[in-house]
């Protein structure tokens, strides 16, 4: 079973690779996002290092002048996804969206370096950009060392229930008659609802009528939301940042400062009621009072909480297959609804980093073995259902494919 899964997941890599980039599932997808490449990077470790190299330095191409590496790159037009281009109407060098996504780069990068030193030139050539990059997100996302997001898909996690109240006091006027293409792909019960879809398209809309000019939307915007997805990614990513600083001999004043504003904004996220980090709605001030996957990336930003060891174990306790991307006591758990209750497997690869560098080895160990059966029996689904492992939303997936073969198998 192992083989023939290993085989399986690098011909997805292959089937995905669109030449120097991968797209992360033909069809629902068709264009290169910003973490699915990192994690693809990964994948392509396992069989081909420089392949792994150009996929993050073809990310790294779209980077915006002032340091922002956006969502999506729009290399070719695909009208099998909407909104493409012309509504994000981007401002950098490719047509791209006008958001970024968890900046995970500068974590893989180290590990990838660490698998094979040789590579150093080409972490060194990359390494101003990734300053850049994480520069963009101190510069105009932080909120006393907590990071925040102007658009769900900045998180990554589209349609959690974290957003729902900042969404309820947005009325979405003025956006366009539109054509969703997510659902011709992936069941309607699988997808975000409309509702969702009508702010996303709203909040696009703001940004891209603004020229994406982040100090007009710090103003404006109805969504600023401190994330932990976010926040701990970025923290964890620049201690990487930092390490790699050390090892190609460049200065980490700046660095250290960025670490310690987020060590104290990340404590901004715990909610105290809820026993749990969460987001933060900066409008309101109002905590968001939800248990999700990305609340367990404490441990990978280097935050070694016990108190959310409890969480942990109540919630692995509840469902067959864990994390769930919200905790199924909550009210609003779907487990078939994309961010509402499935389990994504490459956040369960972050979960389970942090775990075993914290020392809690034996929780990281079966998380890795229960991702490895959920992935073995049920294909390269882009995510599952946390009852019985069932496959959902688009196949084929690079993520889940990468994640296999790097870490799962
Ligand atoms: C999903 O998000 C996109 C928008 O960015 C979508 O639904 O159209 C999310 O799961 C996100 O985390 C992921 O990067 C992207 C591509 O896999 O799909």
């Amino acid at each position: 079973m192992t083989e023939a899964r290993d085989t399986e997941a690098r011909a997805i890599l292959a089937q995905n690779d669109r030449g120097g980039y991968t797209v992360p599932t033909h069809g629902l997808y068709p264009y290169q996002w910003n973490w699915d490449s990192v994690f693809a990077a990964i994948g392509f470790a396992e069989h081909d290092m420089d392949r792994a190299w150009t996929e993050i330095e073809t990310l790294f191409s779209g980077q915006w002048e002032n340091g922002m590496v956006p969502h999506i790159i729009f290399h070719q037009v695909d009208p099998s996804y909407f909104p493409g281009p012309d509504i994000w109407r981007g401002t950098g060098p490719i047509p791209s969206s006008g958001i970024s996504q968890p900046p995970i780069a500068a974590t893989f990068v180290r590990w990838l370096l660490d698998l094979d030193p040789t590579y150093e030139p080409r972490a060194r050539t990359l390494f101003p950009a990734l300053m850049a990059s994480h520069r963009w997100f101190m510069t105009w996302r932080n909120e006393d060392g907590a990071i925040v997001v102007t658009h769900p898909w900045e998180t990554g996690r589209d349609n959690c229930p974290d957003w729902d109240d900042t969404f309820a006091a947005i009325e979405p006027e003025g956006v366009d008659e539109y054509y969703r293409r997510d659902t011709t792909h992936v069941v309607e019960d699988e997808r975000p609802r409309r509702w969702d879809y009508d702010r996303y398209l709203y909040l696009v809309k703001l940004g891209a009528d603004s020229g994406w000019s982040e100090p007009y939307l710090r103003e404006v915007t109805p969504f600023r939301v401190a994330d932990p997805t976010m926040t701990f990614t970025l923290l964890r990513a620049t201690r990487d940042l930092r390490a790699l600083a050390i090892r190609l001999g460049e200065p980490t004043a700046e660095l250290d400062q960025w670490i310690g504003d987020m060590e104290r904004g990340a404590q901004r996220l715990w909610n105290e009621e809820a026993q749990t980090y969460d987001c933060v709605d900066i409008r309101s001030g109002k905590h968001t009072g939800v248990v999700s996957n990305a609340s367990f990336l404490c441990w990978f930003a280097g935050i070694n909480d016990d108190r959310m060891l409890a969480q942990f174990d109540r919630i692995a306790e509840a469902t067959t297959y864990f994390v769930p991307s919200t905790d199924p006591a909550h009210p609003a758990y779907e487990p078939k609804r994309y961010w509402r209750g499935p389990v994504w497997a490459m956040l369960n690869v972050l979960i389970a980093a942090g775990l075993a560098e914290a020392g809690h080895s034996e929780r990281a160990r079966n998380l890795t073995e229960a991702t490895g059966r959920m992935i073995a029996e049920n294909g390269f689904a882009e995510y599952f259902d946390p009852r019985d492992g069932a496959p959902a939303g688009g196949r084929n997936f690079t993520w889940t494919a990468a994640v296999w073969l790097a870490w799962a198998s």
